[in-house]
């Protein structure tokens, strides 16, 4: 990332707080970083605001250091727990009203499109659950028909999590959160196959748990969006606070979840889809 895109405006660099300008001096990363390279930049502030243990921080910074045009990028985010982390990175960002995320993220690439014919813009939605599968799920789903190319990332902690913990279309049957005492009455909404049967070009489910796995899926779901169409890939993102589990056992929830076959990591890839990482797989090699 470019200095000039990122920078302490003139006359506030005495007071701004280190780990801030930590962030400007090394927080431009380059192109072709992965998620081995964490630690090696900086993506996210680590006084940001999420709770200690949160799924969605862990999830972000995997998120930010996996995307690979990071100075062309611009992220869309919504109203929720991860739109308190966006201003403490060093990307463009912008904040959309609760459920607007894909329809304005569709103007953005548009726009950017016509503004910047030469040049590659990824437009990326990151998003809760809520956001994504409740509220905002017209949007989204209007944006999969209209086949905008931009890539639509679920952040999903199986609540409404910045309010306190009312339940989700995501959160599974029978949940009980502070907010929904009675215990969730239908399943989880079936995102992925939505996205499938709306002509997503790439879907995946992933978790912060696998690591490698969760960046090669951002890598996917962009390149295909820049090429093809939308894409979707919903990160399960567990929710300490609001689950009432420790911090420290995010990752064995995880775990446990994928052993008890609750949360599958899967990826569905279109024939074209396919055609375009095995070209600019192979050429990368
Ligand atoms: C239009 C609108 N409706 C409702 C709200 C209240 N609201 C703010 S955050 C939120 C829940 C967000 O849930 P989710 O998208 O899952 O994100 P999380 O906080 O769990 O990360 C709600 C309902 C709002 N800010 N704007
Ligand atoms: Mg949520």
């Amino acid at each position: 990332m470019k200095k000039d895109i990122f920078q302490i405006s003139p006359g506030f660099e005495d007071i701004m707080p280190a780990e801030y300008r930590d962030l400007i001096d090394n927080g431009p990363f380059e192109k072709n970083v992965g998620v081995s390279d964490l630690g090696s930049f900086k993506e996210l502030l680590e006084e940001h605001p999420l709770c200690a243990g949160c799924g969605l921080a862990l999830s972000l910074r995997l998120i930010l250091a996996s995307l690979p045009n990071p100075e062309d990028t611009i992220i869309v985010g919504s109203t929720g727990c991860s739109a308190l982390a966006f201003p403490q990175v060093a990307l463009h960002n912008i904040h959309s009203l609760f459920g607007n995320q894909n329809a304005v993220a569709s103007g953005l690439k548009r726009a950017l499109t016509l503004r910047f014919p030469d040049k590659v813009k990824d437009v990326v939605v990151i998003a809760g659950d809520g956001a994504t599968a409740d509220i905002g799920l017209d949007m989204v789903l209007q944006s999969w028909f209209r086949q905008e190319n931009i890539t639509t990332i679920m952040l999903d902690n199986e609540a409404y999590a910045n309010t306190g913990g009312q339940e989700s279309g995501m959160s599974p049957m029978g949940t009980v959160l502070n907010m929904a005492p009675k215990g969730k009455k239908f399943p989880k909404v079936s995102v992925p196959e939505l996205a499938r049967e709306s002509g997503c070009a790439y879907v995946a489910t992933v978790t912060p748990a696998q690591p490698k796995k969760l960046g090669k899926a951002v890598v996917r779901g962009i390149l295909a969006a820049r090429e093809l169409g939308p894409s979707y890939i919903q990160v399960f993102a567990p929710c300490p606070t609001n689950y009432k589990f420790k911090p420290n056992e995010t990752i064995s929830k995880i775990k446990l979840r994928e052993k008890e076959g609750t949360y599958e990591t899967k990826e569905y890839i279109t024939a074209e889809a396919q055609e375009l990482f095995a070209r600019l797989e192979e050429g990368k090699k």
